[in-house]
């Protein structure tokens, strides 16, 4: 079986963009790879955290994760912080980035205007210890959003500078990116992706959000002028609405726009704030259920470290070895 490794950062609550970009695909891969998925604490701290707030995001990212389908039981499930090979790991392939192509990277240039008072070197090298995330598992696929195909990126040309300098070592990872739904934009601003850390609680659907607050966003959601029900460049609000829609049905944009041809756009935006509501009830309800039962959660994170460091000790030491380092 190929194997998989993604992640998601406890830097907030997650959104719809997380989900669907990302953690409803993982749950559909595992009956057919062998699947690895972390909660990116290490990760997460390039920004600035309330330590008491990562400490209980990090859980409920554990916990979305499962009510989201993915199974303790199919796959292993951790928290990045507990394995300490990925900080490890990144020492070294530090060693073989290049400051160029780091400061390349548009989530680094983003981030770094919008965190204009901490541009550590953490935010710096993330995409490094991004790429030890996926190497030290030998992962085949990567799972993950549009955003975050510059890192996978990196993560090939880092793994690809090394087998060549120090011989064949790591597998080249391809990112897997969702055919619809991969960049969720803002209700607000649809230029801009949907962000868990966007200052504005309109633009944003929160896993969590209870029903009334999921259609009172999306009836508040930024449209276009015309009013046809189309997906076009010239159409960012309603592209983005129906990308939703089909994300969540399971239908092609094209059944969508069959869906409200000749409606209008309240009409629209109720059907696919309802639609989303019922596709996250399902979820938040078995969140709610692992809420009340922190020793399975704690067992199903704590089996998890254990699994992971199995498989990432082992190509720690390999790389260690390659690198001319004395074994212990
Ligand atoms: N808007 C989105 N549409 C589709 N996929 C998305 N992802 C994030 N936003 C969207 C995917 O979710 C996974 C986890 O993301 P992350 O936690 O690593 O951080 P991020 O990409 O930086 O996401 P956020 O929500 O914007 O977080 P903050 O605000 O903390 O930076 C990735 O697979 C990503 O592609």
């Amino acid at each position: 079986k190929k194997r998989i490794f993604s992640g998601v950062q406890p830097s907030g609550d997650l959104t719809l963009g997380n989900y669907i970009g990302a953690i409803k695909n993982w749950a559909k891969l595992q009956d057919d790879y062998e699947c690895i998925y972390c909660i990116v604490d290490l990760h997460s701290i390039t920004v600035r955290q309330t330590p008491a707030d990562l400490r209980r995001r990090t859980l409920e990212v554990l916990m979305q994760y499962m009510a989201a389908g993915i199974d303790p039981e199919k796959s292993v499930i951790f928290i990045q912080s507990h394995v300490s090979a990925h900080a490890e790991l990144a020492w070294v392939l530090g060693c073989n980035a290049q400051m160029g192509e780091l400061s390349r990277m548009t989530q680094f240039k983003e981030k770094s205007k919008k965190h204009a008072d901490n541009i550590n070197a953490g935010l710096f090298t993330y995409p490094v210890l991004m790429a030890a995330d996926i190497l030290v598992y030998q992962a085949d696929l990567v799972p993950v959003g549009h955003d975050q195909l510059q890192h996978v990126e990196i993560a090939r040309d880092i793994a690809n500078r090394f087998n060549h300098y120090y011989s064949d070592t790591f597998t080249i990872p391809e990112a897997y990116i969702p055919k619809v739904g991969q960049r969720i934009m803002s209700l607000q601003s649809p230029e801009n992706k949907m962000s868990k850390s966007d200052p504005n609680p309109n633009g944003c659907i929160r896993l969590l959000d209870d029903k009334d607050t999921i259609i009172r966003k999306f009836k508040r959601a930024v449209t276009d002028s015309g009013s046809e029900i189309k997906s076009a460049a010239d159409k960012p609000g309603v592209t983005n609405l129906l990308s939703i829609y089909s994300a969540v049905t399971n239908k092609t944009v094209e059944e969508a726009e069959k869906d409200f041809e000749g409606k209008g756009y309240g009409e629209f935006k109720l059907a696919v704030g309802e639609a989303v509501a019922d596709t996250l009830a399902p979820v938040q309800a078995e969140f709610c259920r692992l809420q009340g039962d922190k020793e399975y959660v704690e067992s199903v994170y704590k089996k998890g470290a254990e699994a992971a460091s199995y498989i990432a000790s082992k190509t720690l030491r390999k790389v260690y070895k390659k690198v001319g380092f004395i074994a212990k």
